[in-house]
């Protein structure tokens, strides 16, 4: 059942900004349907914490006052490195960060949470790598609705690097995350594994009314600042807000491309993953391009130098995470797990639970051709030479493709 959490409204100077009312399923739905309601359609829900009550994290990191039990974090993972992100330091359009011990971190959490000079210090535990540090330690599992990952399939499976798209996040009550969309306009989903966290959304476009007179997107959604006409002169344009708490053990399903907001509202431990699949490799692609796009038109005056194309992924690489090479690299890797599928070579088995069938293969691959048709008409996709090679070539895995789909 997918029941529609109550419409507000809420004073926003002098107009009133009708906030969107947030989908939130209770029983269990099949996953051709949240594929079909929410993934494909790229709108945000919630999930029930009936779906993530087996997790081992929710029983062994968590008290039985439901606050996070810091004595158990010390002592499996207290030698960890962790990124920490200081709530009160603004790095560009995110926080500062520094990497800790997880057992300096706890100390901070637990103890007086101040500076040396005495100052309140506000830290926030985020994107810690938690499956890659501990592969055997199956905190939890990956709900169905979100099995059909490539990005994390990818990383997987790639044996020259040792990364992937899954952490952890914890953090006291005020600590936030400032206004932003995620990395590759993946989605992400999000669990709390205890206390609650509230979220602000703006579906994709909305965030253009939040940039100030110079194009800056807002780092705050809930500064009074954006009232001023004179520094946030389309602030009063924008709309389908959309807010939502999230209590213990509930799931969120956050979109493309949507921008939010979010703050803890008690001490708060989250799982979360990012990824991208077959409903937004498109989004995902576009992106790409607008990202290149921008580097281009920021280096133009250096157009005459040697290999230009070749610097300009590299910026690429850097300012976006990934270049074209890449992202076909990706898209090449998981055609090839589908095809060896179709050919009955292997079965595809996701965060080592979900079986994706043949119809799901099918699908993938189908989305797979769309992108590549897009790629093949880039003309700078022919100036990597990484590429050139034509058993590589975006060209070649499109007929392949095309011919099995036949
Ligand atoms: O929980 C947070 O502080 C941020 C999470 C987030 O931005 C996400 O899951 O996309
Ligand atoms: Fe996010």
């Amino acid at each position: 059942m997918i029941e529609l959490a109550s419409s507000e409204s809420r004073e926003n100077s002098d107009c009133r900004e009708e906030i969107a009312s947030f989908p939130v399923i209770h029983d269990v739905l099949d996953y051709d349907q949240f594929f079909r309601e929410f993934l494909e359609k790229n709108r945000p829900c919630l999930l029930a914490s009936h779906f993530t009550e087996g997790w081992r994290a929710r029983r062994d990191w968590v008290t039985a006052a439901g606050i996070p039990d810091v004595g158990y974090l010390q002592q499996h993972f207290g030698e960890a490195d962790v990124p920490v992100a200081d709530c009160d330091q603004k790095h560009y359009d995110s926080q500062e960060k520094k990497t800790y011990k997880l057992s300096d971190y706890i100390n901070y959490w637990t103890g007086l949470r101040e500076s040396a000079c005495g100052e309140k210090l506000c830290l926030y535990l985020k994107d810690w790598h938690f499956v890659r540090a501990y592969p055997d330690y199956s905190a939890y599992t990956t709900l169905q609705y979100f099995a059909s990952d490539w990005l994390n399939e990818f990383w997987e499976v790639r044996d020259d690097i040792n990364d992937d798209y899954q952490f952890v996040y914890m953090g006291p009550k005020g600590s936030w995350t400032p206004f932003h969309a995620d990395v590759f306009r993946s989605y992400s989903w999000s669990a709390n594994v205890c206390g609650r966290k509230r979220w602000v959304f703006y579906p994709p476009g909305e965030e253009q009314y939040l940039r100030d007179s110079l194009g800056t997107p807002v780092y705050d959604v809930d500064s009074p600042t954006l009232r001023d006409v004179s520094q946030y002169p389309h602030a009063a344009s924008v709309s389908g807000r959309m807010e939502v708490i999230q209590e213990q053990g509930q799931t969120i399903f956050v979109p493309s491309g949507w921008h939010h907001q979010v703050w803890n509202l008690e001490d708060t431990i989250s799982i979360n993953h990012n990824w991208i699949n077959g409903t937004n490799i498109h989004t995902a692609w576009d992106f790409l391009v607008q990202s290149l796009n921008q580097v281009e038109f920021a280096i133009r005056d250096c157009e005459d130098m040697d290999d230009w194309g070749g610097q300009c992924q590299l910026l690429l690489k850097a300012t976006h995470g990934m270049d074209y090479h890449e992202f076909y690299t990706m898209l090449r890797t998981i055609a090839t797990r589908r095809l060896d599928v179709l050919m009955g070579k292997k079965e595809l088995t996701s965060f080592g639970r979900w079986v994706l069938g043949r119809r799901h293969c099918l699908y993938d691959l189908g989305r797979i051709e769309g992108v590549l048709e897009r790629m093949i008409d880039d003309p700078r996709v022919d100036a990597i030479p990484a590429l050139a090679d034509s058993d590589l070539h975006p060209t070649q895995l499109l007929h392949t493709i095309t011919s099995a789909l036949a």
